[in-house]
This record gives C-alpha cells, sequence and structure tokens, in this order.
C-alpha cells in the first residue's frame, strides 16, 4: 500500500488507522506549499485534487472514510460488528466528513465558494464559531466514553483526532469541552498517533 498525504491534513487519519491495524505501507508527501495536489502527475492519482489517496495493489482508493473502512475490513477490531454500533460510528464520520471538514475548510479554500476575496475574509471570520459549535457536537452527542464506541478505539476515532487537532489553530476555546479533550489525550497516547508525530506527518 501506498498513501499520499499532506502534513497534518485528513489524510493522517488513513496513517494512525494503518498503524492501529499494524498494516506496513509505503507513503509520498504531497507538497501542498508548491500546489503539487494541483499537478498533473497528481491528477493520475486523484483526479479531486485532494489527499488522501491509498493506492492498494494497483487500485487507487479516495474519501478517508471510504479508505478507512476498507482499513477496518483488513483489520475487524476497529469496526464493529453490531449494526446499531457500527452505525454511531459511521455517524460521526460523516458528520466529519460532511460538516465539520466543510467548517475547517471555509478558513483556507473560501475560493471553493466565491470568487471574491472579501467574501473569503468573511467566511474565514466565521470559522472559530462554526468549529465551536462542531466541538460542542462532538462533546455532546460523539464520545460514548474516551473514545467514539466507548473503551475501544474504532476507525472513526482516528477520523476524529484529526479534525479536532484543527480546532485550536482554528480559534475554538477548548476549555470548556472536557470529554472532547480527554479523547484527544487518550489518542495522544496511542503508539499510532506517536508514530505519526514522530515522523512529521502531524506538526
Ligand atoms: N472528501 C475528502 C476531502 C479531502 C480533502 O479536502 N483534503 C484536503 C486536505 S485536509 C485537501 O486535499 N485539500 C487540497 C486542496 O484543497 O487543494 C475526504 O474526506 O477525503
Amino acid at each position: 500500500m501506498k498513501l499520499y498525504f499532506a502534513t497534518g491534513t485528513i489524510s493522517i487519519a488513513v496513517a494512525i488507522a494503518l498503524n492501529e491495524a499494524g498494516i506496513n505501507y509505503d507513503t509520498q508527501r504531497i507538497d501542498f506549499g508548491a500546489g503539487e495536489q494541483l499537478s498533473d502527475s497528481y491528477a493520475a492519482i486523484n483526479s479531486k485534487g485532494r489527499v488522501p489517496a491509498l493506492e492498494v495493489d494497483g487500485t487507487i482508493l479516495t474519501e478517508t472514510g471510504a479508505i478507512l473502512d476498507y482499513i477496518a475490513a483488513q483489520d475487524k477490531r476497529l469496526m464493529p460488528a453490531d449494526p446499531l454500533h457500527a452505525a454511531h460510528a459511521r455517524s460521526v464520520m460523516y458528520y466529519l466528513a460532511s460538516t465539520m471538514h466543510v467548517n475547517h475548510a471555509h478558513k483556507m479554500r473560501g475560493s471553493r465558494w466565491a470568487n471574491t476575496e472579501a467574501s473569503w475574509a468573511d467566511m474565514a471570520a466565521k470559522v472559530p464559531e462554526t468549529m465551536t459549535a462542531s466541538a460542542a457536537f462532538v462533546e455532546a452527542e460523539c464520545l460514548r466514553g474516551p473514545f467514539v464506541l466507548g473503551e475501544h478505539i474504532c476507525i472513526a476515532d482516528a477520523y476524529l483526532f484529526v479534525v479536532c487537532n484543527w480546532l485550536e489553530g482554528d480559534g475554538v476555546d477548548l476549555a470548556p469541552f472536557a470529554k472532547l479533550r480527554a479523547f484527544m489525550a487518550a489518542m495522544e497516547a496511542r503508539p499510532s498517533v506517536q508514530a505519526v508525530r514522530a515522523n512529521g506527518m502531524l506538526p
């Protein structure tokens, strides 16, 4: 397997999940500073111009949630068999993909949605508010214990950890969110997260 990633981005959720599963993988860093995600060579990997992409035996997988589900299919510990428990984990993942990641993207990627710089500035100014609302939702409804499903880690935790790692940079005060802070500390203690910090994937 080969993971195409950029430092600090959602692609690191895939690296954490691969580490949790004990799967060996190669990596290729995509240099956002140089706009490499928009290059012709990367378009041949992921025509959407985004990370992550995971190459598995010549097949390219994209979309964080889909890749994480693929990893959980290789290591059944990372998604419960019980459909109701699995549905909670997936509801967190869909929330991250459809709402919280999108809230965050309004800080740097306003040009996806509007053409004028004034509009981009307006969108960026809203991010502390929308990400605080997302943090409050995570605190109230996503964590059934130290992790999303209680005591045991699953793929949703890798996803949630990376998105919540953006909160302070997005101007969110974490002080009111005790469960979220405990979750982040529990994730920081895992060898999977320590490995991505040690190799510079997550600053
Ligand atoms: N829906 C995609 C979104 C991936 C995505 O937007 N990744 C960001 C990094 S966090 C990216 O590649 N951005 C590059 C750009 O916007 O040019 C997923 O969840 O995998």
